[in-house]
This record gives C-alpha cells, sequence and structure tokens, in this order.
C-alpha cells in the first residue's frame, strides 16, 4: 500500500520525536542531577556486618554492599569515593528511601514479592544470593534445624526472618519463643550471651557475626539447612527509571567485567583488547555510554576503581577473609553458579 505522502510526513515527524524521546529518557534523571549538584551519592548500609557492609578500623566502609555503592558512585561520578554512607536498622531501611535520605539502599536486602510490588521500589538485581540458616551454640550439640523444638530465637523485626521462622516452626510442628531485637548489637550480644538458643539470619550474615562478633567462633555452628532462598538485592525508588537503570546496568558491568576478563589491573590494557564486547564495555566503541545518559568511560572507571565482580567477592567475602565464603552459587554461570548479566551490546 502507498500512503499519502502527508501521512508519510507525518509518521517521519513521529518515529523522530519518538526516537528523541527515546534517547533523552537516559539522560533525565532527578536522582542523578541530585547526585551531580551534592557531588556525592548517599548510599544506606547495615549497621554493620562484615564482609557485606562494617566500617574498618580507620571508619571506611567495607565490604560487597559498600563496593557496590562505590561502584555507582564511580558510574554517575566517575569517582568512587564519592559515597556517604549511611547506616540503617532493618525496620528503617524502606521508609527512609522512599523519603528521599538516601539515593540507593545497599544492605543485605532480600528481593521479595511482598516487596518489589507494594513499596514503590525497585530491586535492581541479585548481587548476592543467599539463604537463610539458624546459628546455635555447639554445646547444644543440635545437628540439624528439626531438632529446635522448645528453642528461644532472637529475632530482628522488619525482616524477612521473623516471617520464615514462623513459617518454619509451623511447617514442621515445633515450637518456639521468639526475642525480637531490634538493635543488631544488641540482639548479637543477647545471643552470645545465651538469652537465646538461636540466631536466625541470611547465612552470610550469621557467617560474619561469628567470624567478628562470637567471643569464640568455634562454639557456635550454622545449621546445614537453608530454609529459603535469599536474594540479596540492591534498592532503589520506583519514580526514577533512568537511575534504576544505571544502578542495574552498573550491577551488570561488575559481572560482565568478571565473565570478559577485565579487572582493576588490566582495564587500560584491555582498551587495545579484539573482542568486540570489551570494546564497547570500555567505550572504546562507543554506546554504553549515551544507553543511559553517562560518558562513553563510565563503565571503565568503575571496573578500575572498584573491580570486576570476583575481585570484590575475593576481597569482601572469599578465602582469604574471616568469612572465607566459597564462591558457590554466587560463581559465573559458565562456573557452574547463578550470576549471568546480559550482555554489553
Ligand atoms: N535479608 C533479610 C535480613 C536482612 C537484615 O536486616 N538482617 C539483619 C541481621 S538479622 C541485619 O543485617 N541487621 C543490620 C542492622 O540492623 O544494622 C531481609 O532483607 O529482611
Amino acid at each position: 500500500m502507498r500512503l499519502p505522502s502527508l501521512r508519510r510526513a507525518a509518521l517521519a515527524l513521529l518515529g523522530a520525536t519518538l526516537l528523541q524521546a527515546a534517547t533523552t529518557v537516559a539522560e533525565a534523571s532527578p536522582t542523578i542531577e541530585r547526585i551531580r549538584a551534592r557531588g556525592e551519592l548517599v548510599c544506606g548500609v547495615s549497621q554493620g556486618s562484615a564482609g557485606l557492609s562494617l566500617p574498618d578500623g580507620q571508619g571506611v566502609w567495607r565490604g560487597l554492599d559498600a563496593d557496590y555503592c562505590r561502584a555507582l558512585a564511580a558510574a554517575v561520578l566517575g569517582d568512587a569515593a564519592k559515597v556517604r554512607f549511611q547506616p540503617l536498622s532493618s525496620a528503617q531501611r524502606f521508609p527512609v528511601l522512599q523519603a528521599g535520605e538516601i539515593d540507593v539502599l545497599s544492605r543485605n536486602t532480600t528481593w521479595t514479592s511482598g516487596r518489589d510490588g507494594p513499596l514503590s521500589l525497585l530491586f535492581v538485581g541479585t548481587i548476592f544470593y543467599d539463604g537463610q540458616a539458624f546459628m546455635v551454640p555447639a554445646r547444644l550439640g543440635v545437628k540439624t534445624a528439626r531438632e529446635l523444638g522448645g528453642a528461644t530465637v532472637c529475632v530482628q523485626p522488619g525482616t524477612v526472618n521473623e516471617q520464615n521462622l514462623a513459617d518454619y516452626f509451623a511447617a514442621n510442628k515445633l515450637a518456639y519463643r521468639s526475642v525480637v531485637i531490634e538493635s543488631l548489637p544488641e540482639l548479637e550480644a543477647a545471643f552470645y550471651a545465651g538469652r537465646c538458643d538461636v540466631y536466625l539470619s541470611d547465612a552470610s550474615t550469621l557467617a560474619a557475626s561469628r567470624a567478628a562478633r562470637a567471643p569464640r567462633p568455634a562454639d557456635f555452628v550454622i545449621l546445614p539447612e537453608r530454609i529459603n532462598k535469599s536474594p540479596l538485592s540492591p534498592v532503589v525508588r520506583a519514580d526514577d527509571v533512568a537511575f534504576f537503570q544505571v544502578a542495574r546496568w552498573t550491577l551488570n558491568v561488575l559481572v560482565n567485567a568478571e565473565e570478559l576478563g577485565v579487572s582493576s589491573a588490566s582495564v587500560q590494557a584491555d582498551r587495545a583488547s579484539a573482542n568486540p564486547e570489551v570494546k564497547r564495555l570500555l567505550g572504546v566503541t562507543p554506546g554504553i555510554g549515551k544507553a543511559f545518559g553517562l560518558n562513553e568511560e563510565w563503565a571503565a572507571h568503575v571496573i578500575a576503581q572498584v573491580g570486576n565482580y570476583g575481585e570484590i567477592f575475593a576481597r569482601n567475602l572469599g578465602p582469604t577473609t574471616p568469612l572465607a565464603l566459597e564462591r558457590g552459587q554466587n560463581a559465573l554461570w559458565r562456573d557452574g553458579g547463578l550470576l549471568y548479566a546480559p550482555p554489553i551490546q
């Protein structure tokens, strides 16, 4: 069919307008404008969980969640050091994000339907595949969670832990008594002082707590059961899709960089790589900058300043750290893990 020329002209104009709209979407992010005006990213973290987010002896925040925020600051500002960390309890984290007091929540937060749908928030993507577990004093001689009938369980409010606790004990027809404590340091003190028999949380949090806070780590065991899937994800508000995409692709860049063999040590030399995807990742072949309203080197800054996912994992959680975690589910898909990022294309 031949279109009348007027209709063709109108369609062409519409097409051009849509294309322009499509290219301006990536640039119009009120959150990024605020971050740039302020000169720093405000990142909600925990009040202290080794390997995830915890200040070191010099007061510098360390951990996987802290490093994700550094990566996001490198993406948006070109400088991983420009992050203000805001410690938050479990119960505070969502209201503080919703109120706009932080730009991103990067705080061992489990991605669930009950949070993703109703809270007007967006989960960026799984940064750590975890599962919830029980820790008990070794002296109790308990080998499996099925033996926990009648136990006293320490649990923090505002977590998925509370519901999982109720569900697990109900499903297994076991009685329990919960001791609900809002502050994590107080909860840990109560558990290590023997006020509760059981501490329920993400297995990574339990390993962190045992390594950093137990008077004698060998006196405590993490039982083998994982009672849920606990995919941990950074979270942003749902009112700024452009920022959400930058947050999501910052995570994808970290994973893709590991997969492509680009590390903080190799990133400069890799600019001369013959691999087309490496060239796109590092902005040698332009596209990744324009796609997200950032400069073409944003991903290269992220990798140079913070490293790829494998480097971040090794530094904070790997065998040379007190947590000594295996990659397990957090290995790349091609190594038998679950980490799989869409391509840079
Ligand atoms: N991943 C779970 C648990 C997260 C959580 O808040 N865990 C507690 C430990 S049980 C924590 O990290 N608290 C740190 C704090 O309150 O500063 C969730 O998203 O609900």
